[in-house]
């Protein structure tokens, strides 16, 4: 018997499911160190369907963040950030082909979370860490 190629073969769902575990899997890129010292450090960074490059930053307690996120994608983004005890340190809406500048203080070590809070694009891959240690 012949599949009929629908909107809801079971095929494309199959294929679309795959599609999003894919996604879901393509998880952390290496760690990105800011660079020594403490003070203001800028990074760029790139939001695209679905994944901001870097995503795994690594700094020190002290340190200001200034993430430069440009849009490289046709579509509305958006970055939020979670500080380690889970409180939203900023939201901030990324226009497509735009560029937006974030500032984070680091004034608790532990792990930064960031994502877009657009719906599904975190499941999709947008998400990733600022981990923040104790300078030594
Ligand atoms: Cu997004």
């Amino acid at each position: 018997m012949r599949e009929k190629a629908g909107k809801h073969s079971w095929k494309r769902k199959a294929a679309y499911l795959v599609l999003l575990l894919a996604a879901a899997c393509a998880g952390l890129q290496r760690p990105v160190p800011v660079g020594p010292g403490i003070g203001e450090k800028t990074i760029d960074m790139t939001a695209s369907s679905y994944r901001f490059t870097p995503n795994n930053i690594k700094a020190q307690l002290g340190d200001t963040l200034i993430l430069k996120v440009k849009n490289t994608a046709h579509i509305e983004h958006n970055i939020t950030v979670h500080d380690p005890e889970n409180y939203e340190v900023l939201s901030v809406y990324l226009p497509p082909g735009q560029t937006r500048e974030v500032k984070i203080k680091l004034d608790h070590t532990g792990r930064y979370y960031f994502f877009c809070r657009i719906a599904f694009h975190e499941m999709l891959g947008m998400f990733g860490q600022i981990t923040v240690t104790a300078a030594r």
